[in-house]
């Protein structure tokens, strides 16, 4: 049977070639708190009563970080989940704030497609703002777009496809104006943004920001699944709960019944162990392998759509498709971007000199081929 399970796994490409993906090898340490906590569930936290008092350490540890030690949340499954989870939140309170029914949110073109999930389940209209040259929300076009029935705004901290960065404080003054709720997808960023010099603010430091979504599974380097969600104080975590009245708690705010504590566990190991020093190291390293591939993508005739602001970076070609899949063929992942017309990569822990040599080798083999 585990030679079956082998034999399986094999069949999977191994990180060591895999330049379109947010998530990466687990730290050692994560690896090795996940296995402490593999029959925890988070669920019943009468019985995981330790993985619950973790989970509330490593809120507290992330909300400092976010500069807001007030902040209350959960590990969850994943982006998707926080971003459903902070949209579902900001409804609810708007409902019970201001009575809204028809709720819509204005959210940047370049959002993840997880809004168009939330769109669905929620019922909540989704209006899309335009982007600047730059790519980043145009804050006219969504002020546009607002009107009373608006319950939330959504800034992006690491687009999914530029790693590009919203106006957010921009965003947060017109949220705070209008009364209306402001949900950053730092999915990604998150985790970055934090531990690089002269990041702009994107986080509860900006009075507008009601809920910010952190994915440990992403730069955190955490097991999967490891997703976060964070809001300004537990009246968000309140608008969320139903009772649950023959478990050893009263409610659940949580979207999931049975939830692990392995995200918890795996993120509080690899932020514990490394600290801020070990982080920033981290980040360095990626952006410093960044601009190696900007460098090599540059001397094969390739320009940026952007500058990379993060470890996420996309070049502009007509042939991006056939790029793409020659270089699957290959055994070598990378990703496409819709506007402009793009080959995308990100540049996680697991890149190194190597890995980019040995890519950049079969980037030219596949030039000459299509
Ligand atoms: N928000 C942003 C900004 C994201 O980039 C993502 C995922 C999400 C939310 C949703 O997160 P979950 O996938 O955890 O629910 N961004 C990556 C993407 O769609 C996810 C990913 C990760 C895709 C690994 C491929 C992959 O191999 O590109």
């Amino acid at each position: 049977m585990l030679n079956e399970l082998e034999e399986f796994r094999r069949k999977d490409i191994p990180y060591s070639r895999v330049l379109s993906s947010m998530c990466t090898t687990p730290h050692p340490v994560a690896v090795e708190a996940h296995r402490l906590f593999l029959e925890t569930n988070l669920g019943d936290p009468g019985i995981f009563r330790g993985t619950w008092e973790l989970e509330e350490k490593l809120m507290r540890l992330l909300g400092e970080m976010l500069h807001n030690e007030n902040a209350a949340g959960y590990i969850c499954s994943g982006g998707t989940e926080a971003n459903i989870q902070g949209i579902r939140a900001a409804r609810n309170v708007m409902r019970q704030k201001k009575g809204v029914q028809k709720s819509n949110i204005v959210i940047p073109e370049s959002a993840h497609f997880s809004f168009e999930k939330i769109g669905d389940i929620l019922g909540v209209e989704i209006r899309r703002a335009g982007l600047d040259e730059d790519y980043r929300v145009d804050v006219g076009a969504v002020e546009e777009l607002v009107d009373n029935n608006t319950v939330a705004l959504v800034g992006i901290a690491g687009t999914t496809e530029l790693g590009q960065i919203d106006p957010i404080k921009e965003l947060s003054d017109l949220a705070v104006e209008r009364g209306i709720e402001l949900h950053i997808d730092a999915a990604f960023g998150g985790l970055v943004l934090p531990f690089m010099d002269d990041a702009p603010d994107f986080d509860f430091k900006l009075d507008g920001v009601s809920s910010i979504t952190i994915d440990p599974h992403k730069m955190g380097m955490a097991t999967i699944p490891a997703g976060g969600i964070l809001f300004r104080d537990g009246s968000y975590l309140r608008a969320l709960e139903v009772e649950t009245p023959y478990l050893t708690s009263k409610s659940q705010y949580t979207l999931t019944g049975t939830r692990p504590g392995t995200g918890v566990a795996s993120a509080y190991a690899v932020l514990r162990h490394l600290g801020y020093d070990g982080m920033k190291k981290v980040v360095e390293k990626c952006m410093d392998m960044t601009t190696l591939l900007v460098e090599e993508m540059r001397s094969l005739g390739f320009e940026p759509v952007i500058e990379p602001i993060m470890n996420v970076v996309a070049f502009r070609t007509d042939k991006a498709e056939k790029i793409k899949d020659e270089l699957y063929r290959r055994d070598w992942v990378i990703s496409t971007i819709r506007k402009p017309k793009a080959i995308r990569m990100v540049i996680m822990p697991h890149v190194n000199e190597e890995v980019i040599s040995g890519f950049i080798q079969t980037l030219r083999e596949v030039i000459r081929a299509v």
